[in-house]
C-alpha cells in the first residue's frame, strides 16, 4: 500500500515520500545478492571502489560482492584449517584484516587457540573480476591469538597505525592486536561485555569507535553500551548501557546514530543521546551493516544476513544468507548508479 501511495506521489509529482513513512519501522530493501542455503554471511566492508567484501561464518571464505549487481560475486579467498570468517576491518586503502578462526554455529562457541588475523591485500583486486580467471591475492597471516577463544568484531584504532581492537563473543573482553608484530593482548574488561543470561555463551559481539568512544553491542545481556577509551583502545572508565536491547553489529552514521541489526530480525536506528531505538524493517536475521563510502550511496545502508540466526540451528536453514540494501533516510541513496 505504502509502495503504490509512492508511486501515485511520484506520478503526481507533489507528495513527499516521507508522508508515506511518518512511522519507518518496515523500509523497503533491496536484494544485492542471494546465497546458497545454508550459507551464513556474517560480515562486511566497502572498498573504496564501493565494491562489499563479505565473511561467511558457515566456511572459510571471503566474497566480493557489486551492490549495482553489474559483476558477479566472486569468491576471493578460502581459508585452510579453520571453519569460518568472522570480523572485517580495513587498516590502510584496500588493505584489510579479517578473523578467521575454529567455531560451532550450533553452540556460539569457539575453540580457544584456533584464531588468527590474516591481512587481505585488495589493492590491485579488479572492481569487475573475470569469473573465469583466478587472481593472486597477497594474504598473509599476521597474527595468531593464542589467548582468545572466539573473536569476532573487529574495527581499527583511529589513531594508532596497524593496531585493531576485536570482541571475544565468549570471554566477553576486547582484545587489541598489532598486526605489524603479532602481539595481541586485553584491552577492554568490563562486566556489560560478559555473557548474560541469554544462553550463557554469547557476550561483546559488534564495536565501533568513534571520538574516544567504544561503543558496543552485547546480545548476551541484551545492550548496546559504550565505553570511553584512549587512543591506545583502552577503557578509561566504566561501561554503560545506551539502550537495553540486543544486537549482533551495527555502524555509525554522521550524526553519530547507530544502525543495529539484531539476528532475530529487525534492523534498528538508535539514537544515542536519547537513549531510544526504532524499528526499520525486517530482515532474516541480518548480522552486520555498513554505509556506502561513495558520493552517491553514502546514506545506502548494506546488510549482511545469516538466513535467521534462530533458524540456522534447524535442519533445513530455510533461506541462505545474502546481503541486502536498504534506504534508510529514504532519499535514494541505493538506487542503481
Ligand atoms: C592448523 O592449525 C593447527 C593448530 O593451530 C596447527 O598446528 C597446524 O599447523 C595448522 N595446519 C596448517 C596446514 O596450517
Ligand atoms: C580447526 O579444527 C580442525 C578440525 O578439528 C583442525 O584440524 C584444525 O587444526 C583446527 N584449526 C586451528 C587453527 O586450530
Ligand atoms: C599490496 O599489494 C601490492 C601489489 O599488489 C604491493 O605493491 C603492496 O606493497 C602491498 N601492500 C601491503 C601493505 O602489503
Ligand atoms: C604487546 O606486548 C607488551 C608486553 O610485551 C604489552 O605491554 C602490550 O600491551 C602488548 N599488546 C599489544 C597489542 O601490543
Ligand atoms: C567503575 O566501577 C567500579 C565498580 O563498580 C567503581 O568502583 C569505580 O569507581 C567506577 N569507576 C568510574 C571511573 O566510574
Ligand atoms: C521493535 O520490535 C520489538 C519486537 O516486536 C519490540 O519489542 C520493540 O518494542 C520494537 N521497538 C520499537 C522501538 O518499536
Ligand atoms: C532452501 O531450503 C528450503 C527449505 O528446505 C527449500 O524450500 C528451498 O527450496 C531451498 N532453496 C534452495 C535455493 O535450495
Ligand atoms: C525514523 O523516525 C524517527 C521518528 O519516529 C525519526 O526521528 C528518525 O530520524 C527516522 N529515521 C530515519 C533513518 O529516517
Ligand atoms: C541521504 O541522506 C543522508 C543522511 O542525511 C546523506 O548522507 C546522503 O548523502 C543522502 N543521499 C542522497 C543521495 O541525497
Ligand atoms: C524480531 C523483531 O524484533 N521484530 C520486530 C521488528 O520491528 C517490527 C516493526 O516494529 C515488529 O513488528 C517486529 O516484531
Amino acid at each position: 500500500m505504502c509502495a503504490r501511495l509512492v508511486s501515485v506521489a511520484l506520478l503526481a509529482g507533489f507528495l513527499p515520500a516521507s508522508l508515506c513513512y511518518q512511522t519507518n519501522d518496515s523500509l523497503p530493501t533491496t536484494l544485492l545478492h542471494q546465497f546458497p542455503n545454508g550459507t551464513w554471511v556474517e560480515n562486511l566492508a566497502v572498498r573504496s571502489n564501493g565494491q562489499l567484501v563479505t565473511t561467511v561464518a558457515s566456511s572459510p571464505d571471503i566474497y566480493q560482492v557489486d551492490p549495482t549487481k553489474s559483476c558477479a560475486p566472486f569468491l576471493i579467498h578460502h581459508f585452510a584449517n579453520v571453519t569460518g570468517t568472522v570480523g572485517i576491518t580495513e587498516t590502510a586503502p584496500d588493505i584489510f584484516q579479517v578473523a578467521v578462526g575454529n567455531f560451532s554455529l550450533a553452540t556460539f562457541l569457539g575453540t580457544s587457540g584456533s584464531f588468527s588475523i590474516f591481512e587481505v591485500n585488495l589493492t590491485s583486486f579488479p572492481t569487475c573480476p573475470d569469473p573465469q580467471s583466478t587472481y593472486e591475492v597477497p594474504i598473509v597471516r599476521v597474527a595468531d591469538v593464542p589467548g582468545a577463544k572466539f573473536l569476532d568484531g573487529l574495527t581499527t584504532l583511529p589513531q594508532v597505525k596497524n593496531r585493531i581492537l576485536s570482541t571475544d563473543l565468549n570471554l566477553g573482553v576486547v582484545w587489541q592486536i598489532n598486526v605489524e608484530n603479532g602481539n595481541s593482548s586485553i584491552s577492554v574488561d568490563d562486566a556489560l561485555m560478559k555473557p548474560g543470561a541469554v544462553n550463557g555463551v554469547i557476550g561483546a559481539d559488534g564495536i565501533k569507535i568513534r571520538t574516544g568512544v567504544l561503543f558496543f553491542t552485547n546480545p548476551g545481556q541484551n545492550i548496546i553500551g559504550k565505553v570511553p577509551i584512549n587512543a591506545f583502545g583502552h577503557a578509561v572508565g566504566n561501561a554503560s548501557v545506551v539502550v537495553p536491547i540486543g544486537g549482533d553489529d551495527f555502524t555509525i552514521d554522521q550524526r553519530g546514530q547507530l544502525f543495529s541489526v539484531g539476528g532475530s530480525g529487525n534492523l534498528s536506528e538508535v539514537f544515542v543521546q536519547k537513549h531510544r531505538d526504532a524499528n526499520l524493517t525486517n530482515l532474516p536475521g541480518p548480522t552486520a551493516c555498513q554505509f556506502g563510502r561513495g558520493v552517491r550511496d553514502q546514506g545506502c545502508l548494506y546488510v549482511t544476513t545469516s538466513g535467521g540466526d534462530g533458524e540456522y540451528g534447524k535442519v533445513p536453514v530455510p533461506v541462505g544468507g545474502a546481503v541486502y540494501s536498504v534506504d534508510v533516510f529514504q532519499n535514494g541513496s541505493c538506487e542503481k548508479f
